[in-house]
């Protein structure tokens, strides 16, 4: 969320002629300031963090009169908000975090523009976006589009009816709207040499489209990456949005990844209710099991919240303990890990309303009484949450078993998930107890993964366990052990 990050250049705060001039950071929807300078002075913080790859919200030109600080109602495809940067400074973003060995990841929109933008007030041809007597929302109904017995009415306000006010829906049936839009994502990736996009709102416009484009971008780039954000309920459509896995007839996304909001509700789940046969702990169990629908869901993007969902530490109640099992499962299982900014430092809130999980970074302003891009301006227990996600993700970054390795799990049992990730080189153990007392686990039923191994390092506290044959975890806490 790059207006809530850093202020890296405050002369950029205001710029004449833009419907919002100014910022009020005492206004959740009014622009703050923060900007594409923010994040090149802070590359280093997010290096040292164990940060490989960022993800900025949009970042284009938003020029809407109202919350235009979140992007997403876009008005100039091929503009950097000057409220941001510029495109040269976009590139130079994009270079330092090369040189530093970090990938920027570009969000674009297809479904929607904002009403400000150039082509809804001259628009080339009426059928360029859909439009409708009166204002008309679509349902978010996304198993409409695959649904066996959906109604044509139903799948058609699915996908032509306006995500909200102020965003006009495109018709990417059109083949110059297709066009515009294609070409916009191209340039970007030949200007800026950028690494990857995520496809925001991705089952919103029209599917025949979103597939064309995917398979357009592999063509052109085969080594750019992207993955769809889908905010959906359901393994199996989550998964039908992912390319070559057979699930629809007929049809293939050319989109490598998601979103895992699946893994994202099992895990909320695991950390805040007791194991049942299918439910707590069981659901991730579940929701893993059903990776076959994948052709690879490594590709996925899992995550413990974002800007759009209520903050992580406080959906677990502010349990430390919690927290810390929520990141060391993120941190191990297979897919894509994304940490939302502050999440380091335990920020929190509920989405009561969204803008209150999207607070400005503390010390990303010159004059905050608290800076906490520096250890001397994190409490101990902000330090201590800072420390753990930094030691899991340097770890990540030197275990290749943790990125593509192979992944066994077991099925939970009171409470206790276990699973392990390997390759030739390394095996790692993580045992989740999701129960609130200790649990003793006897690992006679995980041998086939234990063989010839007799100790296991935590590789957060460092505490060497000296006999496997069963491990003492304390309530709600997950440990990760490399076995030697
Ligand atoms: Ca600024
Ligand atoms: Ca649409």
């Amino acid at each position: 969320m790059p207006d809530r990050f850093a202020n890296g250049d405050p002369t950029n705060d205001s710029v004449e002629g833009m419907s919002i001039e100014g910022v009020n950071r005492e206004k959740m929807y009014f622009r703050h300031g923060g900007d594409l300078q923010g994040v090149i002075d802070n590359l280093d913080y997010l290096k040292s963090l164990g940060i490989t790859a960022i993800w900025l919200n949009p970042v284009v030109e938003c020029d809407q009169p109202y919350e235009s600080y979140h992007g997403y109602a876009i008005t100039n495809h091929f503009l950097i908000d000057r409220r941001f940067g510029s495109n040269e400074k976009y590139l130079e973003l994009v270079q330092k975090a090369h040189e530093k060995g970090i990938k920027i990841i570009m969000d674009i929109v297809p479904n929607h523009v904002g009403d400000q933008h150039w082509m809804i007030g001259d628009l080339p041809d009426e059928t360029w976006i859909h439009q409708f007597p009166e204002f008309t929302r679509t349902t978010y109904r996304d198993p409409t589009l695959m649904d066996p017995y959906a109604s044509e009415k139903d799948r058609s306000i699915m996908s032509d009816a306006w995500f909200d006010h102020h965003m006009p829906d495109l018709n990417q049936k059109h083949p110059q709207v297709a066009n515009y839009l294609t070409q916009s994502y191209l340039w970007w990736v030949e200007y800026s040499g950028h690494d990857a996009y995520r496809i925001d709102t991705y089952a919103y416009p029209d599917q025949s489209y979103m597939a064309a484009l995917g398979k357009r971008l592999q063509e052109e780039y085969p080594r750019l990456s992207f993955f769809a954000e889908t905010w959906v309920h359901g393994v199996a459509n989550q998964a039908q949005y992912t390319q070559n896995n057979n699930l629809r007839e007929g049809y293939n996304s050319y989109c490598p990844g998601v979103t895992d909001f699946q893994l994202h509700y099992a895990l909320n789940e695991a950390l805040t209710r007791t194991q049942g046969w299918s439910e707590g702990a069981a659901r991730i169990y579940y929701t893993l099991m059903q990776d076959f629908l994948y052709e690879d869901p490594y590709r996925n993007v899992t995550f413990l919240d974002n800007h759009d969902l209520s903050r992580f530490y406080s959906v677990i109640g502010e349990n430390l303990a919690k927290f810390k099992s929520g990141l060391a499962f993120l941190m191990t299982t297979r897919g894509i890990p994304m940490i939302y900014y502050g999440t380091e430092i335990g920020m929190k809130n509920f989405t009561d309303p969204d803008g209150k999980v999207r607070e400005d970074f503390p010390g990303g302003w010159q004059g905050d009484a608290q800076n906490k891009f520096l250890p001397s301006g994190r409490s101990p227990q902000e330090q201590e949450i800072f420390e753990y996600v930094q030691k899991l993700a340097l770890y990540r970054q030197k275990t290749p078993a943790l990125q593509g390795g192979r992944l066994t799990q077991f099925v939970p049992e009171n409470g206790v998930y276990v699973y392990f990730r390997f390759d030739s080189q390394k095996t790692v153990m993580v045992v989740m107890n999701t129960h609130e007392t200790e649990a003793l686990v006897d690992t006679a039923r995980f041998r086939e993964r234990m063989d010839g191994f007799t100790k296991g390092r935590e590789i957060v506290t460092g505490g060497v366990i000296e006999n496997l044959s069963s491990i003492r975890v304390p309530g709600f806490t997950t440990w990760v052990l490399e076995l030697n």
